[in-house]
């Protein structure tokens, strides 16, 4: 049996062919069938625009039920599907797509022009244009529908092929494309399902966006390899979630949606009594928003823990301690250790970086094999992050090695932001830091040094032009210079501790 994925996903979409697995809050769904369907018939598209296994299709649209069913036709072609924020700019795209070098480029109408304008850098790319239910990939779609094209046979692709790339960015400020494979992807819903007790039976209340890990492969990926239905939100937002919450039995979410729902008086014991499961993840869930939490629902959140590189490694257990402040054992399947500076294991207890090793466990990144081989000791992937083992396997993460801010579960490298601004006229350096905030978590402050008065709206301005909205400092400070210790390092934990009261009250 061939290791693509669709493979998976299409044994449990032929066993509920009847039954609507993607469902939206306007009454309409998509069936297993509907979707193994329409699949085939978007697959006969990709191949007439020349995509072939291992080609890259790069997708920046809105979520909707036509961006999940261009996903399962990138895997049944064998393509490389690689998803992007829609909060991406002009500039930032040109980055992630002069360095995939897709095949295809789909986008809204908006953002085409300027994706067209790459064709001269990148051989061969065709850029096809999606909106809600448009869009000259919508128009070719519903032509191979009129026509009868549609392409049936799975391509055949190996466990270690190349699925998806998902640009992550690392220290050196540049992101990097990380290359996670058909096996990445069927062990990571395997493990879910077993340590989640996840089934069919399940109904998934989706509003993460589908463009990163946890919307895309940690959520529809499960609810798609178990054929169980899924509650396709646009985006998060508790009104709508507290609409779909009466059918649903699972949901996932970044800890900013567990606290607006918390603000939400309607959301109490009654509303959730029928919850199964509540999971956050990609950022720490605060001890104070999961006791909350169980105060006003009788829940427990579940909390895991995971990375782009490799998708989901720990997690508190179904059955037993979920442990908050904790991310709980290993995943089924995956080993974890956690090592000082010289790489040795640490006693359980003490503080160190964190190392996993499993199938789970990406390939590389695109084209950059010395970066990658910096990221692993032998076969353990050095995460970046700090973290404690407990004697009875419990993983806590306690700060983090790599200078990383997590807004709102969105990624953010200081690096970044930091060359952008010390590029501009009058900026002599900058640190960017993260600060609590009491929405998304941490907020990001920039710390300036300029010769003379620095223009502060000038600057926000540049970052806006450049940067994803979320990236863009909210706090603004000059400084006559930037704490170093003796080593001429800037010291951003004095600086996260002048401006810790940024965002509060
Ligand atoms: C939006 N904004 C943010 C932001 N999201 N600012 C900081 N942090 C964020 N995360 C800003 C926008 O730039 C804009 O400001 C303003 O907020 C309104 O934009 P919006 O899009 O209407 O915001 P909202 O809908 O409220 O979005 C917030 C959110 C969203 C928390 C619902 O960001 C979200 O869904 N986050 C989840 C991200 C996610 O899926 N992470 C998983 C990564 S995978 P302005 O000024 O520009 O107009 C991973 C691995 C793992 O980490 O373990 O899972
Ligand atoms: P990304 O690069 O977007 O995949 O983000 C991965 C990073 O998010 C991890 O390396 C951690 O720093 C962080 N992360 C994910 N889940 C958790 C969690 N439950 N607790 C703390 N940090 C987390």
């Amino acid at each position: 049996m061939s290791n693509n994925l669709y493979s998976a996903i299409q044994s449990a979409l032929h066993k509920a062919p009847e039954r609507a697995l993607i469902r939206l809050l306007d009454g309409r769904s998509l069936t297993g069938a509907d979707l193994d369907r329409d699949s085939a018939i978007l697959a006969s598209v990709l191949v007439a625009a020349g995509v072939t296994p291992g080609d890259r299709v790069s997708v920046q649209v809105d979520k909707s039920w036509m961006n999940v069913v261009l996903y399962l036709a990138v895997l049944r072609v064998g393509g490389v599907y690689l998803p992007l924020n829609t909060a991406y700019t002009d500039s930032e795209i040109t980055y992630f797509v002069t360095d995939a070098e897709p095949k295809v480029h789909v986008c809204s109408a908006q953002r085409a022009a300027h994706v067209e304008g790459l064709t001269g850098e990148v051989a061969g790319l065709s850029v096809m244009t999606l909106g809600d239910e448009s869009g000259s990939l919508y128009d070719a779609f519903l032509a191979a529908q009129s026509a009868g094209s549609r392409v049936d046979a799975i391509a055949d692709r190996a466990a270690d092929d190349i699925a998806s790339i998902l640009y992550t960015s690392g220290t050196t400020g540049k992101p990097k494309g990380a290359m996670i494979t058909h096996g990445n992807l069927l062990s990571n819903a395997q493990m879910l399902t077993e340590a989640w007790g996840y089934s069919g039976e399940d109904t998934l209340l989706h509003a993460l966006p589908l463009f990163h890990v946890h919307g895309l492969f940690v959520a529809l990926n499960l609810a798609l390899v178990n054929g169980g239905p899924v509650w396709l939100l646009p985006k998060f937002d508790p009104a709508l979630v507290m609409e779909a919450l009466p059918q649903s039995t699972v949901m996932m979410g970044v800890p900013t949606y567990y606290t607006r729902m918390l603000a939400e008086p309607s959301f109490d014991q009654a509303a959730t009594a029928h919850m199964r499961l509540f999971i956050s993840g990609s950022a720490p869930l605060l001890v104070e928003t999961s006791d909350e939490f169980f105060e006003r629902t009788g829940q427990r959140i579940l909390e895991r823990y995971g990375m782009t590189e490799t998708g989901m490694s720990c997690s508190n257990p179904l059955h037993g301690d979920r442990r908050a402040g904790a991310v709980g054992p290993p995943l089924p399947g995956v080993e974890v250790r956690v090592v000082g500076e010289d790489g040795q294991e640490l006693p359980r207890g003490e503080i160190g970086s964190l190392e996993v090793k499993g199938a789970h466990v990406f390939k590389g990144y695109w084209k950059l094999p010395e970066k990658t081989a910096a990221e692993f000791r032998g076969e353990w992937f050095i995460t970046g992050d700090m973290a404690v083992h407990s004697e009875d396997h419990y993983i806590s993460i306690v700060g983090r090695g790599k200078d990383l801010i997590i807004s709102g579960g969105l990624n953010i490298y200081p690096k970044e932001i930091e060359d952008l601004l010390n590029d501009q006229p009058g900026v002599v350096e900058s640190a960017v830091i993260g600060v609590p905030h009491p929405d998304f978590g941490e907020g990001i402050v920039a710390v300036l040094v300029g010769g003379e008065p620095l223009d502060m709206s000038a600057l926000e301005a540049v970052c806006r032009e450049k940067l994803a909205g979320f990236k863009v400092p909210r706090r603004w400070v000059q400084l006559e210079s930037l704490p170093r210790n003796t080593m001429g390092k800037v010291q951003k934990n004095l600086l996260r501790d002048d401006y810790k009261d940024s965002f509060s009250g």
